[in-house]
């Protein structure tokens, strides 16, 4: 099990809150997200064989914000 810290941009609510959370919980792999809405720094705890950093940055993506 792995551990990432990203910067997502445009996340202004807690609705925006939960959709990068939604999204990320929805790939497989993923065992537990921590969403920062005043920093926009979110804790993904993966597993390395089933996801990666690029799948969750394309989930959050097509949620409609950023990652640095
Ligand atoms: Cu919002």
């Amino acid at each position: 099990m792995k551990n990432v810290t990203l910067d997502v941009k445009g996340m202004t609510c807690g609705h925006c809150k939960m959709a990068v959370n939604g999204a990320l919980t929805d790939l497989e792999g993923i065992s537990n997200v921590e969403v920062n809405l005043e920093t926009g720094k979110v804790e993904v705890n993966y597993d390395e064989g089933k996801v990666d950093k690029e799948k969750m940055k394309e989930a959050i993506e097509d949620q409609g914000y950023d990652v640095v």
